[in-house]
């Protein structure tokens, strides 16, 4: 691949603070390919302001912003109405759908517009650096399933049967589990809870608590193990 730096963004749940300290640091550029790993929305004070950054740098030829179980929540709450949307308000959605309301006072047409956004967002994103596999996507993959056998809701949604169980040959690098709550995984130091974690299973973790007080905004080069993150 001809880019300097394959970059990475976890969780990032409406705190555009957060996101803004650590985008300014890495000084992203069209040398750099950029990754967000979803969840832009819930549980932050500024949830749209978020969505709509995704939404405009994602149009750069040189960023994928995939979809997040946050995200997933929110479609399924405006458009199927379906019995299981009824999980995003008390998921943190309440605060996004409350300030859905009223951008759309002002941008009637902004619901559909994120919503349409939310719906084109893809599962996962791999790519081949020196022949090594890299797969990323919001939550992690179903252990013993090929890439294109998984189901969007392990995508979406898995966690400790992927951060115990991975064999695979790919580095996966995931959000949607924050760091903190990760607890003692064996051969793993955590240092700082809020620091993204590489198991020794090819899996990097970099959602660092976007939300919670102490929490950060992560980001890291794939290509030189850099990382950088927000302050708090
Ligand atoms: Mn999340």
């Amino acid at each position: 691949m001809k880019y300097e730096r394959i970059l990475a963004i976890g969780d990032i749940h409406g705190r555009f603070d957060r996101l803004s300290s650590v985008f300014n640091k890495i000084k992203f550029s069209s040398k750099d390919f950029l990754i967000l790993l979803g969840d832009y929305v819930d549980r932050g004070n500024e949830n749209l302001h978020c969505l709509q950054w995704a939404m405009r740098i994602s149009k750069l030829p040189n960023v994928i912003a995939l979809r997040g179980n946050h995200e997933q929540m929110m479609l399924y709450y405006y458009v199927t109405g379906s019995s299981s949307s009824a999980i995003w308000l008390p998921n943190g959605g309440r605060y996004t759908r409350a300030e859905m309301d009223e951008w759309c006072k002002r941008d009637p047409d902004f619901l559909e517009e994120a919503l349409k956004f939310i719906d084109r967002r893809p599962y996962y994103y791999q790519t081949f650096i020196d022949e090594q596999e890299y797969i990323f996507c919001h939550a992690g993959l179903k252990p013993g399933v090929s890439l294109q056998n998984q189901t969007a809701d392990s995508m979406l949604w898995i966690r400790e049967e992927f951060y115990n169980y991975y064999d695979g040959t790919a580095e996966v690098v995931v959000g949607h589990t924050p760091t903190p709550y990760i607890g003692k995984i064996e051969g793993v130091s955590v240092k700082d809870i809020y620091y993204p974690v590489r198991l020794p299973n090819r899996i990097t973790m970099i959602d660092t608590g976007s939300f919670l007080p102490q929490g950060r905004i992560s980001c890291i080069d794939v290509i030189s193990g850099q990382i950088w993150q927000s302050d708090c």
